[in-house]
């Protein structure tokens, strides 16, 4: 597939997505989701990708869906639309490998979704969030009610959910919305320190931790913990957990192989 609106490159297993459709706040049309879900579907089937980063170009992560696109909408239309936001996130959240937003600028409505099925969230300081809406007459639709509420609790999920308040990078970090706050020329950098810190990590233990916290979430604690069990104990069957212990007991880094 060729690709209009996202750059997508593949260098020593960290993959990047770069949202890029700079006349429309890299706002999200049926185009660009279609692409954002081939990248997902290939990542999903790839030995070769150890991490995936989103980003914006143009200093501006996503300002949501296409309102163009949205204005015509009829009820059928809407429900078939959110059915696919919920696939494609749903794809993005469970995909075996990190997945690390890279934030500067309006991360609206969709954008936001979008990163909050991201694992991790940086964020430069001119980062906006917000799920606006509420104010456009409807409601999140990809995700937001949920995952947001989730993440950061719902009375604080409420302030942007129903009042459409939009919240600026600091205050998006001291609700636990975003993992590092750095300058906004630091963004990249910060994300690509993370993704190779992330490639450093034993990548079938590191999919298992990922799947345990992210099925745990969704679960009461017995059901969890259940999880939990089936996938310490399966990690036990990978070289690098002779190796990890190994290297312990040597007093040397270990040498992960990722199998
Ligand atoms: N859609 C279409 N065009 C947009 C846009 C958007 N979301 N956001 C900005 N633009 C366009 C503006 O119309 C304007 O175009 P021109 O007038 O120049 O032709 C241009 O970008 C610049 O916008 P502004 O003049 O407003 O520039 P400002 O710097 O003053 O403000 C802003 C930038 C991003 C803060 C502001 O434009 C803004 O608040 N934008 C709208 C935010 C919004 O309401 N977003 C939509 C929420 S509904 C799905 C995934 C997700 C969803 C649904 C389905 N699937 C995967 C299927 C989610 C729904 C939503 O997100």
């Amino acid at each position: 597939m060729e690709y209009k609106n996202i750059i997508y490159t593949l260098e020593n297993g960290i993959a990047k997505i770069e949202i890029n459709r700079p006349k429309a706040f890299n706002a999200l049309n049926t185009e660009t989701n279609n692409e954002i879900e081939d990248v997902v579907d290939a990542i999903t089937d790839s030995p070769d990708v150890r991490v995936l980063i989103i980003t914006g170009s143009s200093k501006v992560f996503v300002a949501g869906a296409d309102v163009t696109e949205l204005a015509e909408a009829n009820p059928r239309d809407a429900y078939n639309n959110c059915c696919l936001a919920h696939r494609i996130f749903k794809k993005l959240e469970a995909l075996q490998v990190p997945v690390i937003a890279a934030i500067c600028g309006p991360t609206l409505g969709g954008g936001l979704e979008m990163a909050l099925s991201c694992d991790f969230r940086i964020a430069g300081e001119s980062g906006l969030f917000g799920l606006p809406e509420i104010t456009l007459g409807i409601i999140p639709g990809a995700g937001g009610t949920q995952r947001l509420a989730k993440l950061i609790g719902a009375s604080r999920a409420k302030e942007l959910v129903m009042l459409g308040n939009r919240i600026d990078a600091a205050t998006a970090k001291e609700y636990g919305l975003v993992n590092v706050l750095c300058k906004d020329e630091e963004v990249a950098e910060e994300a690509q320190k993370m993704a190779e810190k992330l490639c450093k990590r034993p990548a079938i233990a590191l999919k298992f931790a990922k799947e345990c916290v992210n099925f745990g979430a969704n679960m009461n604690l017995d059901t969890g913990l259940e999880f939990e069990k089936s996938r310490f104990s399966l990690a036990f069957n990978t070289a690098d957990q002779k190796e990890g212990m190994k290297a312990f007991f040597e007093k040397r880094k270990p040498n992960f192989t990722h199998k």
